[in-house]
């Protein structure tokens, strides 16, 4: 779309006009910087503010537009009562007071996922959902790569999703949080999906109800729904007069899983695609992984055969269930993003009771007791870490040994001195990384560090 097109469309759709409005950008992270730059190369005039003494990105800002209006050190009121439009970064609470008054003045929110939802003609491809996100969205990358299409990839996976704007690109594929969802009125995606359902950011979402309205709103517009038949949360989420593709790993649905003969198949509608054993991924999970990332490239005419061969080469990512090695018979594993219960329940369910699970870190107000018969069916002993490590041990109930450690390396040492040849060791901690580590990469780090270590 040209630009005076974008402008006409961001005039309709949100009263944005580049003479008369003036456009808040609170918060300069990856995404503030990003809808910075967008707004001036459109010529809107535009303030930042970040709560922060010195946000991180303040140079690159001043390098690029060192004559916009920058508000740091506390939000500034005067800057929230003259603006018309916010565009908030993800990171940051709707609740925060000086939003709050700003909208209740009538200002209009907006995100950057609005603005790229109104500058582009290729169709966009979004993703939510508890666990999986990432996993799937690069998943749909690689495959629409193998089909010979200029794809971009991002959102919440790390692009933001501005920097992806481009002439060129043909499809666009989108990670996307509760928190960006919750504040994106425009997105209207061609396919999309929420994988699945369960207690994450409870400290931001009021509550489950909350955090699932957000999750739903990725189906608004008239595209392709891709429907987790499995999770009956999401399953509920069909909407009647609409395109929807089903995918599931325990029944027949568009995409599923079938036996034929000895060997399991990823199947579409009757038609074996690939056998299951030559998805290069562990875990049941990462079946339907697969068959979602399947139904939402073909919604959108990607060819199977190819998307096929791009999973059997698909390498999986770093921190989800990578094997780390073995070291005298045990193996370890990393899946230090399983930063949920759903996520650890998951990686569990791929295994029998020779797993030591390490576990712990901040718990976001998730109720621990979900993690009890999970761990009771499956786990050999747990050990547990971090600043809610308490809570999960009441969880628990001493229904297999549990240890405690204060440091990766302990708990890496503890699970060695317990684990036997033949069993696994399993970092998936079921909380967020924050109290004890830079983040679930540098904590998976730390125990490849502390796994590493114990090489003779
Ligand atoms: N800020 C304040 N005051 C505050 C809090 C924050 O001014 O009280 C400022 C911060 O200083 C920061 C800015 O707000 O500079 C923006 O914060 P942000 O956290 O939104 O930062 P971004 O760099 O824009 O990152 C966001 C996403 N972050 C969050 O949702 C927390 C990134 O997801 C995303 O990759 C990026 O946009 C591009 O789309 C990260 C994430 O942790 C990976 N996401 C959560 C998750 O996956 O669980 C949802
Ligand atoms: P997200 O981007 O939603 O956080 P990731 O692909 O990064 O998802 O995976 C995060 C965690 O969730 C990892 O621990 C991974 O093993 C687990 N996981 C991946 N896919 C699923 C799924 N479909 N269901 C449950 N857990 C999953």
């Amino acid at each position: 779309m040209n630009s005076a097109a974008t402008i006409d469309t961001l005039a309709q759709r949100f009263g944005l006009d580049p003479l008369t409005s003036k456009v808040l950008v609170v918060g300069l992270g990856n995404t503030g910087l990003s809808v910075a730059r967008y707004l001036k190369k459109l010529g809107y005039t535009f303030a930042v503010t970040d709560s922060r003494d010195k946000p991180t990105l303040m140079d690159a800002f001043f390098q690029t537009m060192p004559d916009t209006p920058l508000f740091i050190g506390g939000f500034d009121e005067a800057a929230f009562k003259v603006a018309t439009h916010l565009v908030v970064s993800p990171g940051l609470a709707l609740s925060e007071k000086s939003i709050v008054k700003a909208l209740a003045s009538g200002a209009k929110l907006l995100s950057d996922i609005d603005l790229l939802a109104c500058s582009v003609t290729a169709p966009i491809i979004a993703i939510t959902g508890s666990n999986g996100k990432s996993t799937v969205t690069t998943m749909l990358g690689e495959m629409a790569k193998a089909c010979g299409k200029k794809v971009a990839v991002g959102g919440n996976l790390g692009t933001p999703a501005l920097d992806l704007l481009a002439s060129n690109v043909q499809l666009y594929v989108l990670e996307l949080s509760s928190f960006q969802l919750e504040r994106t009125f425009a997105l209207n995606a061609a396919a999309a999906t929420v994988l699945n359902l369960s207690a994450d950011h409870l400290d931001r979402h009021a509550d489950m109800a909350g955090y699932a309205h957000e999750k739903q709103t990725i189906f608004n517009g008239d595209g392709v729904q891709v429907i987790n038949a499995d999770d009956p949360a999401v399953a509920a989420m069909a909407r009647p007069d609409r395109q929807c593709l089903r995918f599931s790993i325990k029944t027949t649905a568009d995409f599923y899983l079938a036996k034929q003969g000895e060997t399991e198949y990823l199947m579409h509608a009757a038609q074996p695609l690939m056998p299951l054993a030559k998805l290069p991924l562990e875990g049941r999970h990462n079946a339907a992984n697969a068959l979602a990332a399947l139904a939402l490239g073909s919604a959108v005419g990607l060819d199977t055969a190819t998307m096929c061969q791009a999973l059997q080469t698909f390498k999986g990512l770093a921190h989800r269930m990578q094997k780390v090695g073995q070291i005298r018979g045990i193996h370890w594993v990393n899946d230090s993003k399983a930063t949920n219960i759903g996520a650890c329940v998951a990686a569990l369910q791929g295994y029998d009771r020779k797993v030591i699970l390490l576990a712990g870190g901040d718990a976001k107000g998730q109720d621990m007791t979900e993690l009890l018969p999970v761990v009771k069916e499956k786990a050999k002993g747990v050990v547990l870490m971090g600043k809610d490590a308490h809570l999960i041990k009441q969880a628990l109930q001493d229904c297999v040994p549990i240890y405690a450690a204060n440091t990766m390396a302990q708990a890496v040492q503890l699970a060695a001195s317990v684990a036997e040849a033949g069993d696994s060791v399993l970092l998936s901690p079921a909380c967020a990384s924050l109290d004890q580590y830079k983040s679930y990469q540098d904590r998976g780090e730390q125990f490849a560090q502390a796994v590493f270590a114990l090489l003779p």
